[in-house]
């Protein structure tokens, strides 16, 4: 299936193929907890765990994960400038810069020249163990950019596109030795080809509600396998240009700083972040009988994923199964190990996921360089204690 159909096609599909919802997505749900099967605790997650939100942040409890899309009010939410509030009714969109005409949209041109559907999950680039709680996977309704885009009409000069927030704030930007008192709004860029390719995507809702203030109402950006600063929330304007944009959050706050060992020698590197890295991450444990099953997530950059396998102590890895139910390109993919004989006593539980490419998720270890804590995509041991 692919992960971006027409309301008609998507209707048809539904149709047409047994087992999927009205908006062509299975209806396959997770078992909250099978019955009278029991949570076993992780001992890397402390106890008195606060997952209650606050104004700015929310975190995903990712224990209590019990279908394949995240239901809005769990859905992660952060953010750097507080939530601006939009009306609706109000609300343009405009594209300009570099384009064949400037373009101001209101949510009703966008909703006619939209309503396609795309499986997208994210978690923040500062998502990392022991909660990983920075992570979620949402059903979103929208316009593909490249629509919008193409309706404006991209010059051939143009080679980057600038997304801004309707949010900003005043900040001390120092340059050299001198300091400015600066506006700086929320932006963040595509390259050209990338901003004109079929993935990313401009949503108004998320699990066919309305985004709620909290993710961005009425209008975002999602880059599909993309970590989730690139998804720009309360999206207010569209620059094309020709310069590369290094605004604070696309170059500055938003980078990964990593040695890398060549031929002997320490290189430093200093990268942006972009593209999700592979991960896959244990999300609960329970028993059900005799067995323990252990559910876990995969996010990634959206190329098919080959394997994903479980580890028990120092035991041989094992094959996982992959959740069927989120097929799509850029869904987060749930997966289960039946772990069996477990013996009384603390247990450590790993996972690791392994792409269509060969790509394998690192060890700690591998990057005992990375020396910024964004893009942890470690293999994450949890631990157990079975009674
Ligand atoms: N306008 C705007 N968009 C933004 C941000 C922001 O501060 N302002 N934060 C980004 C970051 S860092 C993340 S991880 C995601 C979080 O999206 P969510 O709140 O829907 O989970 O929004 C991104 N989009
Ligand atoms: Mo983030």
């Amino acid at each position: 299936m692919t992960t971006q159909n027409t309301r008609r096609q998507v209707l048809k599909g539904g149709l047409a193929m047994a087992g999927l919802g009205v908006l062509g997505f299975p209806n396959w749900v997770l078992p909250a907890l099978a019955q009278g099967a029991v949570v076993i605790p992780f001992l890397d997650i402390p106890e008195d765990v606060n997952f209650e939100p606050t104004p700015e942040r929310r975190s995903l409890d990712v224990r209590r994960i019990d279908g394949p899309f995240t239901p809005a009010d769990q859905f992660f939410t952060t953010q750097h400038y507080g939530h601006p509030v939009l009306e609706a009714a109000s609300h343009r969109l405009t594209v300009s810069g570099l384009v064949d005409r400037s373009v101001s949209l209101s949510l009703d041109d966008l909703r006619q020249m939209g309503g396609t559907e795309l499986a997208a999950g994210f978690e923040c680039s500062g998502n990392r163990p022991p909660l990983q709680g920075s992570s979620s996977n949402g059903r979103w309704t929208g316009v593909p950019l490249r629509t919008v885009l193409e309706h404006a009409g991209v010059q051939a000069a143009a080679r980057e596109v600038v997304f801004f927030g309707a949010d900003s704030r005043e900040e001390e930007m120092e340059w050299r030795r001198s300091t400015f008192s600066v506006n700086v709004r929320f932006g963040r860029s595509l390259p050209r080809e990338h901003a004109l390719s079929p993935a990313p995507f401009l949503a108004y809702a998320l699990n066919g509600e309305p985004l709620t203030r909290h993710q961005g109402f009425p209008l975002r950006l999602i880059v599909p396998g993309w970590y989730g600063v690139a998804n720009v929330k309360w999206l207010s304007d569209i620059q094309v240009q020709h310069e590369r944009y290094v605004g604070k959050w696309q170059a500055r706050e938003y980078r990964t700083i990593k040695g890398e060992m060549v031929d002997g020698e320490m290189r430093w590197n200093e990268t942006a972040i972009g593209a999700m890295r592979l991960k896959s991450f244990l999300a609960r444990v329970t028993r059900e009988g005799s067995v323990h099953r252990v559910l876990g997530v995969v996010l990634h950059d959206g190329t098919p994923v080959r394997s994903v396998e479980v580890r028990v102590d120092d035991g041989p890895w094992q094959a996982a199964t992959m959740d069927r139910s989120t097929p799509e390109t850029y869904a987060w993919k749930l997966f289960t190990y039946d772990w069996t004989g477990a013996t009384p006593g603390e247990h450590t539980l790993v996972s690791r996921v392994t792409d269509a490419n060969g790509q394998v998720q690192p060890t700690a270890e591998d990057l005992e360089h990375k020396v910024t804590f964004l893009e942890n995509n470690q293999q994450a041991p949890r631990t157990v204690r079975i009674s």
